[in-house]
């Protein structure tokens, strides 16, 4: 298309599937023929986002110049009065990467070149080794060496307790949402804070310090405990410590600093800049989890990312298969060229999925890499996504022994 040519959007529409697991999709049409697509999936609150771009915002897209993405996400940030919440900025991310997936297709490159260029030849992924107990754990990050991970997180079933976060049944294609309403957790930090270590010990011990090994508290420890945590983590170097403590008060943050040199990460549930600042800018973290489509898409998490430069902090987006792989291959690309990048999770989606949202990101060696296609390399085979209709699922609560609602 000639230069100062608009590109008018013409339709925009959410499309709802389950292949496996619920994903929203946002496809905007231009009318030149070009389309682009952007992930709106929001855990447990799907339905929330695709009222939210079907009633509220897509009205206002039609007929934009498609081109005009810093302007559109203005629009829609500045304009919606009540903003910053995920829901909001869930869907905002959808427009902003159906846009940027355009702009780079109307441009003939793919995405990584349009943000700037190539910074690293791969993108470094952690994968997700769990067991019931140790010695499950410990033969699970075996297979994930084994396909050539060179970063692996390790969860583990805690004597004493139920079910843990982290646990699947399927080792491969780990799934939280795993009920129609949501299934309730029993907690005990006491089991946890004693057992985490021995893991940890065990791992370093049948596989050396080749591997970075990583470790997800999922919100479950007040700032002291976090501290103890750390600290007791140490001789196993950790690659990072993530969510130890909810981040609601970012403040609190100082305390485990205080008390340990256990790098931190945390953020895949925050959606915006202003729930990492005093994080990032304190130095209270070492890297950042936020990633595209729960934190306003990539128009925003550029601004994220180079805060988070200043402060060396670097990025470590979440990955898990609730983020479609949509929202994954622009990630890749992301990746690919931000300067301070630190890691991406990737759990991989079930055969399903990647035949509903065909892809041109490939996986070897422990690095995801991206292909050269125009945009962000995801397409939707939309017929095929029609032949999984939307299935309400919830992830689990959580609650203390004694019956106190507690973050799951
Ligand atoms: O929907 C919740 C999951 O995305 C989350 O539990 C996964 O903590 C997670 C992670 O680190 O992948
Ligand atoms: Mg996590």
């Amino acid at each position: 298309m000639a230069a100062g040519e608009t590109l008018k959007i013409v339709a925009a529409e959410a499309i709802v599937c389950s292949p496996g697991r619920n994903f929203v999709t946002l496809k905007i049409s231009t009318d030149q023929g070009l389309t682009g697509i952007g992930d709106a999936t929001l855990n447990g609150r799907e339905k929330a986002v695709v009222s939210c771009l079907e009633d509220h915002l897509i009205p206002c897209l039609i007929g934009r110049d498609a081109q005009q993405i810093e302007d559109l996400w203005q629009y829609f940030y500045r304009g919606a009065y009540w903003r910053r919440g995920s829901i909001g900025m869930t869907a905002l991310a959808a427009i902003d990467v159906a846009l940027w997936d355009i702009k780079a297709k109307a441009a003939g490159m793919p995405l990584y070149q349009l943000l700037g260029g190539r910074s690293r030849d791969g993108v470094m992924v952690y994968g997700h080794a769990n067991g019931a107990d140790i010695a499950e754990t410990v033969d699970e990050a075996g297979r994930y060496i084994d396909m050539g991970y060179k970063a692996i997180r390790a969860q583990s079933g805690v004597p004493g307790l139920d079910s843990t976060y982290g646990v699947s049944g399927d080792k491969l294609f780990y799934e939280p949402a795993d009920a129609g309403l949501p299934t309730e957790n029993r907690w005990s930090t006491e089991k946890y804070l004693v057992f985490v270590p021995q893991l940890f010990d065990a791992l370093r011990e049948q596989y050396g310090d080749e591997h970075h090994l990583l470790h997800d508290a999922h919100h479950r420890l007040t700032p002291i405990e976090a501290a103890r945590l750390g600290k007791s983590l140490e001789p196993f170097r950790l690659f990072w410590l993530e969510d130890a403590v909810t981040a609601e008060l970012q403040e609190s943050f100082r305390l485990i600093r205080q008390h340990t040199v256990t790098p931190l990460a945390v953020g895949e549930v925050f959606a915006s800049i202003h729930d990492c600042q005093q994080l990032i800018t304190e130095q209270l973290i070492d890297y950042i989890r936020t990633t595209i489509v729960h934190g306003g898409g990539i128009s925003h998490l550029r601004r994220i990312a180079h805060l988070a430069e200043l402060y060396h902090v670097r990025t470590g987006f979440h990955g898990a298969t609730d983020l479609s792989p949509v929202t994954l291959g622009a990630a890749v690309h992301f990746d690919t060229w931000v300067p301070n990048f630190g890691i991406q999770e990737y759990m991989r989606h079930t055969p399903e999925t990647d035949e509903v949202f065909p892809h041109d990101y490939e996986f070897s060696d422990g690095y995801l890499r991206t292909g050269d296609k125009p945009g962000h390399g995801v397409e939707i085979d939309e017929k095929l996504a029609g032949k999984y209709p939307y299935k309400r699922a919830y992830l689990p609560v959580n609650r203390l022994a004694d019956g106190t609602m507690f973050n799951w």
